[in-house]
């Protein structure tokens, strides 16, 4: 049975420092609509973050939270889903913190499809540090760290994505919180790793991919767009420049997620579940015999 939710549901009394017009207010506000819409309870969804200011977000949302360090949400969140199958884990993070430093996290996490979803809140920039150059800042973005313009070309995370195995991949924009539940409600129903990269302005540090920036070139999918035709999801993922396309770009429903494959292992008593095992329920000296299997 769906249980009936308010978005309100999900309010906290923690104060908010996000700057006014950030667009992280709309990431989390949708997030709490997508959660409402599928009648996902509090107790049944654990978001993960890293560190920046979007990555204050479960600060802000009444569900299980879990603020890890900078660019390690992703391992955390995969080993919450281990533990607990039945939870809605959702990864939310900035581009520093998703494609820079938990870059190698970020790849691995793709092609491993663990049931999660991911939420990056792609600004462009580093926004809590002041607004330093980002792995998706534009060639030539002039910041402090880059008085001259970017010399390092962007990278395109769904292109990156696709090509590391990644079984639904959308884009989102934070000046269109309606398409961006949607797309959240929509991950999150997938079964596997889903990543939403949200174009979200961030309005103190980033004067140029501003929300008008974007108005200008984003375009929807069309409505006879396959998704799960690996060709076209290549085409699209590569535009970026002068059209950048929203919605979901590619999905896969076919592959095994992460726990269909380890649990099994788990129940058969293999060397991997009897870490898993220990991991859950640790005890003194735990690791002791498992040297003679692993060493
Ligand atoms: C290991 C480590 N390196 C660097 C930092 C400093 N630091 C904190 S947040 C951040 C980047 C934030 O940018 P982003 O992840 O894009 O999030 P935003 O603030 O834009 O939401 C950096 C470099 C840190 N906290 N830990
Ligand atoms: S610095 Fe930028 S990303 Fe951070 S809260 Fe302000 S507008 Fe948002």
């Amino acid at each position: 049975m769906v249980t009936r939710l308010d978005p309100k549901t999900f309010d906290t009394q923690a104060e908010n420092t996000w700057c006014p017009g950030c667009g992280d207010f709309a990431i989390l506000r949708s997030l709490k609509l997508a959660l409402t819409d599928l009648g996902i309870a509090p107790h049944e969804a654990l978001v993960v973050s890293g560190i920046g200011c979007g990555s204050k977000l479960p600060d802000y949302m009444h569900v299980n939270g879990y603020m890890t360090i900078h660019g390690r949400p992703l391992p955390v969140a995969t080993g919450a889903k281990l533990a607990n199958p039945d939870l809605h884990v959702i990864v939310v993070n900035g581009d520093g913190d998703a494609y820079g430093i938990g870059g190698n996290h970020f790849l691995h996490t793709c092609r491993r499809n663990p049931n999660i979803t991911q939420i990056v809140e792609d600004n462009q920039i580093y926004g809590l540090t002041k607004g330093q150059y980002s792995p998706t800042s534009d060639l030539g973005f002039v910041t402090t760290t880059s008085p001259d313009g970017a010399i390092e070309r962007s990278l395109l995370p769904v292109a990156v994505a696709l090509a590391a195995g990644a079984t639904f991949i959308a884009r989102t924009f934070a000046g269109d919180p309606k398409h961006m539940a949607g797309v959240i409600a929509e991950a999150i129903k997938h079964r596997g790793y889903s990543l939403v990269d949200v174009l979200q302005p961030c309005v103190t540090f980033n004067r140029v991919n501003t929300y008008d920036w974007y108005r200008e070139r984003v375009y929807k999918l069309e409505d006879d767009y396959d998704p799960t035709d690996r060709d076209s999801a290549r085409a699209r993922a590569y535009e970026w420049e002068d059209r950048i396309p929203l919605g979901i770009i590619y999905r896969n429903d076919e592959l095994p997620t992460y726990e269909d494959q380890v649990l099994p292992l788990q129940a058969a008593g293999s060397p991997l579940a009897s870490v898993l095992r220990l991991q859950k329920d640790p005890q003194p000296g735990q690791y002791e015999p498992l040297k003679e299997q692993f060493l």
